[in-house]
């Protein structure tokens, strides 16, 4: 199962987390990020998770969400090409220092991509071309997990949406949340049963599940009422993460 985990990678908080990328050009509040991202450390201790952690990168304001510059399938670890100047330097040291965790590593030479635009569905993964992930990063990605025995659908991610994933989460075998606007997606509707968040509730698709667990950001009450039928959820405060378009997925790498 996708969301069958052991093991989890996470980076500590930089202080230059205050100059993360915002879509909304908000500036967080370095120790508000501290507390949020030590309760995430703690919830996936709690649940049994091997967690390594590395350390902060100054140099790299949205340094902490490992997401995006690496991506892991069964044994490997493909490191990834983020299309954000600020954030392209992020792989070369992440390689570093993951490597060893892998049998193989392989790299996106050509083209952008982000691992928030990467949905892992088993065998299957679905690419959401994004203003972070291109055509040609996409169709290198898909040749390297082709290779290793996985099957790729390219898909478009809705405008003013900033990664695929941003708005959507495999919470079952076939099951995917998904805002409003990603429930509209062709791909999906045809393909999986999608769960459908409530308008104003969007921030509660960046869910994470976990084991038989499953993440929800805080705050969302209607979400909660929804999802708590059928899953075992965990609230987890990100409204300071929030602030630089990031949620629960993006500061984690699991396998
Ligand atoms: C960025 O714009 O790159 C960061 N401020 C947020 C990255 C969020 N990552 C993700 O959704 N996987």
């Amino acid at each position: 199962m996708t969301y069958s985990f052991k093991n989890i990678i996470i980076r500590k908080p930089n202080k230059s987390v205050q100059n993360a990328l915002s879509s909304q050009n908000i500036k967080p509040n370095f120790e508000n990020i501290l507390v949020e991202h030590n309760n995430y450390v703690k919830v996936m201790n709690e649940l049994d998770l091997k967690v390594n952690l590395l350390e902060p990168m100054e140099y790299f304001p949205d340094s902490i969400f490992v997401e995006d510059p690496a991506i892991i399938y069964k044994e490997n670890c493909i490191i990834l090409n983020p299309s954000d100047p600020s954030r392209n330097g992020e792989k070369k040291i992440i390689y570093n220092e993951i490597k060893d965790y892998f049998e193989n590593t392989y790299f996106i030479e050509n083209g952008y991509i982000e691992g928030g635009d990467i949905l892992n569905i088993n065998n299957h993964f679905i690419i959401g071309l994004s203003s972070r992930t291109n055509k040609l990063g996409a169709e290198n990605l898909s040749y390297i997990l082709n290779s290793l025995g996985a099957s790729v659908s390219i898909c478009e991610t809705p405008k003013n949406i900033l990664h695929f994933k941003s708005e959507c989460s495999l919470i079952d075998d076939d099951v995917i949340l998904v805002s409003n606007k990603m429930a509209k997606l062709e791909y999906l509707k045809s393909n999986y049963h999608l769960l459908e968040l409530p308008l104003g509730e969007e921030g509660a698709a960046n869910s994470l599940r976990i084991n038989d667990k499953l993440l929800v950001p805080e705050g969302f009450v209607k979400a909660n009422d929804i999802l708590s039928k059928n899953y075992d959820i965990i609230n987890i405060k990100v409204n300071e993460i929030s602030k630089v378009d990031a949620g629960l997925s993006c500061m984690s790498l699991r396998w």
